[in-house]
């Protein structure tokens, strides 16, 4: 691997040494309205955010398989807020309020609520990849945040106004969600979703181990109605998928086009594939109901081989992102364990469909970058950046250069390379996946930090880094470590997000809960210091405001299904109350206008206090209560 580094170090050295000669052939070649616009104003942005000053980006980042989504602020890095979405949250008690736990079970597949019934009703686990906003002409729209889960088969929304996850779905017939991304032209529609494993068709154990019987699934998930619209079975697999600036199609990349099972039989071919995914199409042949349905009432296309569904583009070796360019022309399928970023003219598609070209001639680059091509970022002013997993580096490239070295010319697309600690996955750039990608920030996800932090242990943090790509070069600007295991991010300016300060009344996360009030005579949850007993069931509505609980006390027995509903009705920004109950495993937040309930069994006899979690107040230590549990 040292003698391959070195090797690969010494390329780039030639590259740059002779990157004015380029330039000057390029003139010739490609005349002057070719050569990129150079930035060498020596641009440099300050990473630099004092104390007290506000970033300008957020970034969403995914947590892998901590299952959950966290906001940094760029360019200071802070790691800012944790969303909790497939994990069980200890702070929040999300997955242990009831309005999470609905969010969380209403669209399981039948079979899945037969299956986590004696379990906890639901997974608590969840590997995040893919966090992708919602767009409008090719723009975030500040909306949503989509987010798969491999682990458990779902897809997630987070409403960006709360910044909490409003729905789940899971996706029937695929089998675990790798890819995925929202389409981005005109306004979102579809959120595509790859089913990465191979699986029977149906999975319910008559065909066991029998790879040939096997099948990829394709999602296309209606965003707005979080429901799955269409699916096409595909050959070979999906791994990662983008899609076009036009609304018409979607790409996504396949390595195991042998169908294999195992690593020596997934790795065999020289050459995998991508798949790209004609939407009209798709949309006609289900109107014309050329489809099967097999679980979930879902249309379920054929679109292997010879489909007029998709078409099949060879690509060398085991490819793996996909990545569409800013001005739309260009999808980078990058090569893993081919050196190569293989590009795909957008433009060519339809004449591949009409079968007017062979798949191949949709290839209008295919620039060797170094060892170990994963994903690609972009600046907005031409220049592609793309890590090298194995090289440990951040290649940037000239896409039109790339385009010209391809039909031959005798240039060199590589700018420049650096250095990063180490093995990055993604890379993304600020705004770098919208029409208006800026240019001013890269960054790099790397799978090992090593030596880069103070050891704390044998299980070592992730790093990323912060590179300035302003200027001509690339500039790592910061180092910070993160937890398991952030794969992808979206770099969005800060005037695209504008969440609430405090919570609506008429949130419908908690609609239900305002109506299960009224139907106990509770008009008003301002009010509310209320017991209600329903049989066995009992309801304990009460409100806080800082430093207090409107009961100091409840009595309930020993037996009892308890539901504790609180509304905290502070209405000042940054004002959240919590409710612990002390020996029971109960905790929830509720932040300042929001309303939240628990539901526990009172088995346990005795006084059990509750609190308060969120530091709220001078007194916030006395703000507590008792429940008094009478034993049988
Ligand atoms: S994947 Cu992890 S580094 Cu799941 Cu987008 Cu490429
Ligand atoms: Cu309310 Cu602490």
């Amino acid at each position: 691997m040292k003698d391959d580094t070195e090797k690969m170090t010494d390329v780039s050295r030639r590259s740059l040494l002779g990157g004015s000669a380029v330039v000057a052939g390029l003139g010739v070649v490609g005349g002057a309205s070719m050569l990129p616009i150079s930035s060498a104003k020596a641009a440099s942005n300050s990473s630099e955010v004092a104390p007290g000053d506000l970033d300008e980006y957020y970034g969403f980042w995914s947590g892998g398989q901590s299952g959950e989504v966290r906001i940094l602020g760029l360019p200071s890095m802070r790691e800012l807020m944790r969303i909790p979405v497939f994990n069980r949250c200890s702070a929040t008690g999300w997955g242990q309020t009831n309005e999470s736990r609905k969010i969380i079970t209403e669209n399981m597949l039948p079979r899945e609520t037969e299956f986590w019934k004696d379990k906890g009703g639901f997974p608590s686990n969840g590997d995040t990849h893919h966090p992708h906003m919602s767009f409008t002409d090719g723009k975030y729209d500040g909306r949503y945040i989509w987010v798969n889960d491999k682990a458990n088969t779902r897809v997630a929304r987070i409403r960006c106004d709360i910044m909490k996850v409003d729905k789940i779905i899971s996706v029937p017939n695929a089998a675990d969600i790798h890819g995925l991304r929202p389409q981005k032209f005109p306004k979102t529609k579809y959120v595509f979703a790859n089913g990465e494993h191979r699986v029977p068709l149906p999975n319910d154990g008559t065909v066991l181990d029998d790879p040939s019987q096997y099948h990829a699934v394709f999602s296309a998930i209606d965003g707005e109605k979080m429901e799955v619209a269409w699916q096409v079975i595909v050959d070979g697999n999906l791994d990662n998928v983008d899609a076009d600036y036009q609304g018409k199609y979607a790409v996504a990349s396949c390595y195991n086009s042998e169908e294999g099972v195992t690593l020596a039989e997934m790795t065999e071919n020289e050459q995998d594939w991508a798949v790209v995914f004609d939407i009209a199409a798709i949309e006609a042949g289900i109107a014309a109901g050329d489809f099967k349905k097999y679980e979930g009432d879902v249309p379920v296309l054929d679109g292997r081989k010879g489909s007029r569904y998709t078409r099949y583009i060879p690509i060398s070796n085991s490819p793996h992102g996909v990545n569409a360019s800013p001005d739309g022309k260009y999808m980078m399928v990058n090569g893993k364990l081919s050196p190569t970023v293989s590009v795909i003219e957008m433009a060519k598609v339809p004449d591949l469909f009409a079968d007017k070209i062979k798949p191949r001639d949709a290839i209008v680059a295919e620039p060797e970058l170094g060892l170990g091509p994963l994903h690609t970022a972009f600046d907005g002013r031409g220049n592609a950046y793309t890590t090298l997993f194995l090289d440990s580096q951040v290649c940037k490239w000239d896409i039109e250069k790339a385009v010209l070295a391809y039909a031959g010319a005798k240039v060199d697309p590589i700018v420049d390379k650096i250095d990063v600690q180490y093995q990055p996955g993604h890379n993304h750039t600020s705004m770098g996946e919208t029409r208006e990608a800026d240019g001013k920030w890269l960054i790099s996800l790397n799978k090992f930090s090593k030596d880069r932090y103070i050891n704390v242990g044998p299980l070592k943090p992730e790093s990323e880094q912060l590179i300035d790509i302003s200027g001509d070069k690339m500039k790592i600007v910061h180092d910070g470590p993160t937890f398991a295991e952030p794969h992808d991010c979206i770099i969005v300016h800060r005037s695209v997000v504008n969440p609430s300060q405090v919570y609506e009344r008429s949130e419908p996360t908690f609609a239900a809960l305002l109506e299960q009030a009224k139907a106990d005579g509770i008009e008003d949850m301002e009010d509310a210091d209320t017991v209600i007993r329903d049989g066995n069931k009992v309801r304990v509505y009460m409100y806080s405001q800082a430093p207090n609980f409107s009961l100091e006390k409840f009595t309930v027995k020993q037996g009892d299904e308890v539901t504790v509903i609180v509304t905290n009705i502070d209405d000042v920004d940054d004002l959240t109350h919590g409710f612990t109950l002390s020996n029971y495993g109960v905790a929830m937040e509720i932040g300042p206008q929001q309303s939240a309930s628990v539901t526990f069994t009172a088995d346990s006899p005795g006084v059990h206090w509750f609190y308060c979690q969120w530091f709220c107040h001078a007194l916030h230590m006395e703000m507590r209560g008792r429940m008094l549990v009478e034993p049988k």
